[in-house]
């Protein structure tokens, strides 16, 4: 009788131990991290897994093969500031006010997010996650347009478009790096310190859910390596591009650094045994350069044809993608909040330009075709399905980028019905746009 009720108890002893084993797995399950890496300037041909000759880029290729790769991922901007106001806010850049680039000139630095528009980053703080980011912001020099005011906890790096990857100098030789709101100086090359920086966030923040959005300055001039000397130093006269000659080269190396130092983040995640529950979403914000790889497609950075905006985009989350998927989704960077907020269970009331694109990525579902629109300077385009009308001044183009990717063989006059509704659909989006004050470049 006595065993009998010793066994018993027992039982219970186990069962309790169990359910409490239980909620604690479920507890430290309950939340998904993000990780959201940004490359400058990288181009559609830049990366291994996009067809690249030339850079060896294992990382980015690994978390492809085991992941998903956009191939009609498109930048909001042809560069820079748009884009990541895009990105930021979930909608057009233009409602947050930034159509052009931030300059470094001193007159120019002025402008800045709007402070009307919440940013991923508030999204994520609200929800009790931390928040960190750790490179380039270009949303503005001044000091209410700072990440920490515009939801970050922590940001580290620099608020420029650019600045030297050794002395941390911007397009105009002013020293531009910070922590949080104050400026700061540390040694060490860009890639490399703002890795180091990301890593130590994550550890800090191993046991709480965290949004880590990592803007590398890999690929953006000046085109400088690991072991190269400073170009911008004060009382000196420097080139943008950086003083060396062999600027290919040094091209291919910084990609490698980056692919080099996402392999690190990789590391981190695995070592913290955060694996599991943390995504990583990895995109550029426009296309390349004449010094980089479009692939197939015309056209460079600043211009609206296919090369200035379709870029490279992986997304890596184990538990929920299936691996080595490739998706003909057509996606934007102000996608990109709408989908990470679902995918982290959190809700909100706004409705956003941009829409969640989590079902195409986890299941392969097609998304609502809807009319997209880029417009920069004096370019303008409309997209939808495979059809894209694009003008430039007053020449107008429509292709087919279903078996037109180069975007060679202009359909227009076949088309003309389509091409005048695509183009109410660019007076009303124009009108809905410009109410917004807007700084352009
Ligand atoms: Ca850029």
């Amino acid at each position: 009788m006595n065993l009998k009720l010793t066994n018993m108890k027992l039982s219970y002893i186990l069962l309790f131990v169990f359910l409490i084993s239980m909620s604690c797995s479920k507890e430290k399950q309950k939340h998904t991290n993000i990780i959201l890496i940004m490359a400058d300037d990288l181009g559609y041909g830049d990366i291994g897994c996009y067809g690249s000759k030339t850079a060896q880029t294992p990382v980015l290729d690994k978390l492809a093969a085991e992941g998903i790769r956009f191939v009609d991922y498109h930048s909001n901007g042809a560069v820079c500031s748009p884009t990541r106001a895009a990105l930021m806010t979930g909608n057009y850049q233009q409602r947050a006010g930034i159509e052009g680039v931030i300059y470094a000139a001193l007159d120019k630095r002025i402008y800045g997010i709007s402070n009307s528009q919440n940013t991923i980053a508030e999204y994520f703080k609200r929800a009790g996650y931390t928040t960190g980011i750790f490179g380039k912001w270009h949303l503005g020099y001044q000091p209410e347009y700072n990440p920490v005011h515009h939801g970050f906890d922590e940001f580290y790096g620099y608020v420029s478009g650019n600045v030297d990857y050794i002395s941390h100098r911007d397009g105009i030789g002013l020293l531009d790096w910070w922590h949080n709101a104050d400026t700061c100086y540390d040694e060490g090359y860009v890639t490399d310190i703002i890795t180091d920086k990301a890593l130590q966030f994550m550890e800090n923040n191993a046991d709480k859910p965290f949004f880590l959005y990592l803007p590398h300055e890999a690929v953006h001039y000046p085109y400088q390596g690991r072991n190269d000397k400073a170009d911008r130093l004060p009382g000196i006269n420097f080139e943008a591009l950086g003083s060396r000659p062999d600027k290919t080269h040094a091209y291919t190396e910084m990609v490698e650094i980056m692919d080099e130092n996402i392999g690190r983040v990789m590391a981190k995640l695995d070592e913290l045994g955060l694996d599991k529950n943390t995504m990583v979403l990895f995109c550029s914000d426009n296309g390349a350069t004449k010094m980089g790889d479009n692939g197939e497609l015309n056209g460079f950075k600043s211009s609206l044809w296919e090369g200035g905006h379709r870029v490279p985009a992986i997304a890596w989350y184990p538990s929920k993608i299936k691996a080595g998927t490739t998706s003909h989704a057509t996606i934007l960077s102000m996608d990109i909040l709408p989908t990470l907020l679902n995918i982290a269970g959190i809700s909100v009331q706004n409705n956003f330009d941009g829409k969640d694109f989590s079902d195409a990525m986890f299941s392969g579902e097609k998304l609502d075709e809807r009319p997209l629109f880029w417009r920069y300077r004096n370019q303008w385009v409309v997209r939808q399905g495979d059809w894209k009308y694009l003008k430039i001044n007053e020449e107008e183009y429509l292709f087919n980028l279903a078996n037109d990717l180069g975007e060679q063989k202009n359909l227009l006059e076949q088309n003309r019905e389509m091409v005048n509704h695509f183009k109410t659909l660019l007076t009303d989006w124009e009108k809905e746009m410009n109410q917004y004050k807007l700084q352009t470049d």
